[in-house]
């Protein structure tokens, strides 16, 4: 398996000559200034890749390059949008950059409550707390039908903390759950979230899953022409939210995924931390049921408790077996015989990473630990 490591170019405050010292062999980048649904140009990928390269490094896989909102909604004329995506896949080839991570979650990307949640011996990490989502939907948005979204337990414990929470603690909560989009993306306060939020409003499952096929159709058989393999990313977490339909969050969702244009481009992204926080997701039965389409692979694990939250755990010490999932991989890379990308995804903040302003769970030390503690695995497992 070929380690890679997320860097945010000129979003990030880790320097490529730090990362270098992870062992890290790869780098997963993105063009985050550029607007979603716009071209990426030639020579802002060329620069970029230039960066990668000079430090000694492999650009391996683009993560992300996003879908637009109205490409998800199906809603316009969306020729534009779909010309300037294969034109993107066209730019990023003619660099060799043949790895494309996406994910087709409307508005929010990966969704937390709290970004620096207290553990017991030291260090933070990211936490998702279905009793204060509960509560944002409810008290805050105004949605009431989102009471039978949530465990009655979360239900109550978000009423709860409703009515004690302060002015500082509603907006420390919008904070982080705005908190998902890398780069220089929009963030909306409360009345532009409902804003947004209706647009959305009819949008059923099914027509989300139409709209993932009419935007596969699109650009798979241009991916596939340039060699290039797409990966779709799991929902993070793999539920509806904010009333808004998800359709990436467990194995028969990926299974129509796949066969919705069953070619080899058309892939996944293993994400077992997204994945791994939904109740009934068995990760390594995933990744052997999907063994043919992966193409990157993200390593992170939680623990999770039965009202639907989540604490985002250390690599080896959650509720995923990430050892029966590496065993997979290594059966998957030595049938296929290929070498696939995978990350150390997120990490705790520990020691001096709580010093510097990473994206969240973007940390130097903590995943630095995870990335360490997974090498060894691999390595003992192969
Ligand atoms: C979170 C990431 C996601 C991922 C996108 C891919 O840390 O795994 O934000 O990059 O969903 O499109």
């Amino acid at each position: 398996m070929r380690e890679t490591w997320r860097w945010f170019g000129e979003f990030d405050p880790i320097p490529l000559d730090q990362v270098a010292q992870t062992g890290a062999q790869g780098i997963v980048s993105a063009l985050h200034a550029v607007p979603y649904g716009e071209v990426w140009p030639r020579d802002a990928i060329f620069k970029r890749h230039s960066e990668i390269s000079a430090a000694g490094f492999t650009w391996d896989v683009v993560e992300s390059l996003p879908v637009h909102e109205d490409i998800k909604r199906g809603s316009g004329d969306l020729s534009t949008l779909f010309a300037n995506y294969r034109q993107s896949l066209a730019n990023l080839a003619a660099e060799g950059i043949k790895t494309v991570c996406y994910n087709f979650m409307p508005i929010l990307d990966w969704t937390r409550t709290d970004l620096a949640a207290p553990m017991a011996r030291g260090g933070t990490c990211l936490h998702f707390s279905a009793a204060r989502m509960a509560a944002f939907e409810v008290h805050i948005l105004g949605h009431e039908a989102a009471r039978g979204e949530y465990h009655s337990d979360a239900i109550a414990a978000g009423d709860a903390w409703f009515a004690q929470s302060s002015e500082a603690k509603r907006a420390k909560l919008l904070h982080a759950i705005m908190s998902g989009l890398p780069g220089a993306y929009d963030r909306y306060d409360v009345n532009g979230l409902r804003d947004v939020l209706k647009t959305y409003d009819g949008l059923t499952h099914a027509d989300l899953r139409t709209n993932l096929t009419r935007f596969l159709k699109e650009v798979i058989p241009t991916a596939a022409d340039l060699g290039i393999n797409m990966c779709i990313h799991p929902d993070d977490p793999p539920r509806d939210i904010l009333g808004l339909p998800r359709i990436v969050s467990n194995q028969e969702d990926i299974r129509l995924i796949l066969q919705a244009v069953d070619e080899g481009a058309n892939g996944l992204t293993l994400c077992t931390g997204s994945l791994g926080s939904g109740a009934g997701n068995d990760l390594p039965a995933i990744a052997r049921a999907c063994a043919d389409r992966i193409h990157f692979v993200h390593l992170r694990n939680v623990t999770k408790s039965v009202d639907g939250s989540f604490s985002e755990a250390a690599h080896l010490n959650g509720d995923v077996d990430l050892v029966a999932v590496i065993n997979e991989l290594l059966e998957v890379e030595s049938r296929r015989d290929v070498d696939l990308p995978f990350r150390a995804d997120h990490g705790h903040a520990l020691l001096s990473d709580a010093q510097t302003q990473t994206q969240p769970g973007y940390t130097l030390i903590g995943r630095l630990r995870g990335l360490a503690e997974l090498r060894g695995v691999i390595c003992a497992l192969s």
